[in-house]
């Protein structure tokens, strides 16, 4: 992310104004990274968010995506960040690194499943015991792969309540194979479906009140995001129109669709993040996410584009718990890396007047004692203030920041806190002289 401080200035001034209710804008719901191609699963009441990513020096049109991320909320509003799950290289056949295009993972039997396309070497498949990874390649060779085209992209997969399996792909031309039960195989041939009306690429395949829908990104460029419905699950696919119209404010789009919490979602994807620092094409794309409604016979009710919605968070935030430094609901200009043991993720480029900020924290009536946060710094001599509502509300304490013997020695430090009740945005800003002030783990409110 270029330009970071020059931008500060207005993040803050939207962040106040969207504060007071005057700026109702939907943004990306990852700023650390750009993401791509989003792949919503619920799972243990929570949303697994698996996202592509694209490379911060992505040049021009063409796409630089190497690994595949995970994100999970509980409330749509704040996101956890899990890091890189899987990538390219966890297929040893690839022929290039390049090439983390459009996946989605789904669950059978207490195994999650990752479909990846590798673009240009057809679709792999991974494995794994848990949503968080690690995922492993069972076959050592591509799922599908014709060799004779490069249609072979954006897996999706629907397990139907009789249990059998379907993967739908492909751009321009859309194709099914039916699975087998082991999930890594499929019998029968390769289904070319052809294309449907304003088909481009993206398929999502899902069911849903006995219905079942196929949405995709349709027409191009822009991309808007379409659909169409099924009385079986291999079709006649009828289209019925527009989840999302196409708009001269993005240019490319996938759709990834959830029910959570008593709300349906679809996910898509834009430029939103990009456009704050830039007008000039980068593949540097976002994930975004709005609500959206069906009607009494199953259709869908066209969404609004992403920032002309405002999300409604389902559930308040719990502050008394330790929470990862990575869960935000906005945190333009930080980021995020895993550990180099491989557990957990951290918050860094933490520079002067930066801020982080999480929607709906519920400090209850008696409200907040006492602030601790596990937090390295090399330097020291910086501070993290925490303010309720937006980066220039309340100040409720200020945590001194001291050198900890090194920007990778964690230490816990404390401080009081005073005036945090009932629930409020919290925005932590930090302070100090410069760039990299700190590095940051996790915090917890007593
Ligand atoms: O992210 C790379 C490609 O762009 C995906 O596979 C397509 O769906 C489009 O989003």
């Amino acid at each position: 992310m270029e330009n970071k401080t020059k931008l500060l200035g207005a993040a803050f001034f939207c962040a106040a104004l969207f504060c007071a209710g005057i700026v109702r804008a939907q943004d990306p719901i990852i700023q650390t990274k750009y993401t791509a191609d989003p792949a919503p699963i619920v799972h243990n009441d929570t949303v697994f968010l698996y996202t592509g990513h694209d490379e911060d020096d992505a040049q021009g049109y063409g796409f630089k995506m190497l690994d595949w991320q995970l994100y999970t909320s509980t409330d749509m509003v704040n996101w956890t960040d899990h890091g890189p799950v899987a990538s390219t290289k966890d297929f040893a056949w690839r022929q290039r690194d390049n090439g983390a295009w459009a996946a989605q993972v789904v669950e059978r039997g207490g195994k999650f499943y990752m479909y990846c396309p590798l673009h240009g070497n057809g679709i792999g498949v991974l494995v794994s015991d848990s949503p968080y990874g690690p995922f492993k390649d069972p076959i050592g060779k591509p799922l599908v792969w014709q060799k004779e085209h490069w249609d072979d992209i954006d897996p999706t997969v629907f397990i139907d309540d009789d249990g059998q399996a379907y993967m739908y792909w492909g751009n321009p031309n859309l194709y099914y194979v039916t699975l087998n039960d082991d999930m890594i195989s499929y019998r029968g041939p390769i289904v070319r479906v052809g294309k449907l009306e304003h088909y481009q690429e993206g398929p999502w395949f899902y069911k849903r009140k006995g219905k079942y829908y196929l949405a995709y990104a349709s027409t191009c460029c822009p991309e808007g995001i379409g659909y169409a419905m099924a009385k079986y699950p291999t079709g006649p696919w009828e289209v019925k129109g527009y989840i999302m119209r196409p708009t001269d404010r993005t240019r490319g789009n996938h759709p990834g669709i959830i029910d959570y919490k008593g709300k349906s979602y679809v996910f898509g994807q834009n430029y939103d993040l990009l456009r704050i620092e830039m007008e000039e094409h980068h593949e540097r794309r976002s994930v975004s996410v709005a609500e959206m409604h069906y009607n009494a016979d199953g259709t869908i009710q066209e969404v609004p584009y992403f920032k002309d919605t405002r999300l409604e968070q389902v559930e308040a935030f719990d502050p008394y718990r330790r929470v990862e430094a990575e869960t935000m609901a906005w945190g333009y200009g930080l980021k995020t890396s895993k550990f180099s043991d491989g557990k957990g993720v951290y918050v860094h480029s933490i520079d002067d007047g930066d801020s982080l900020r999480l929607r709906g924290v519920d400090f209850g009536r008696r409200g907040a004692k006492r602030f601790t946060a596990c937090v390295a710094s090399a330097k020291g001599g910086c501070s993290i203030e925490i303010h309720l509502d937006h980066a220039g509300g309340p100040l409720v304490g200020t945590l001194q920041v001291e050198p900890t013997g090194g920007q990778d020695s964690y230490r816990e430090m404390a401080c009081e806190v005073s005036g945090a009740k009932k629930t409020h945005d919290l925005v932590f800003v930090f302070r100090g002289a410069g760039k990299d002030l700190m590095q940051w783990d996790w915090w917890r409110f007593e």
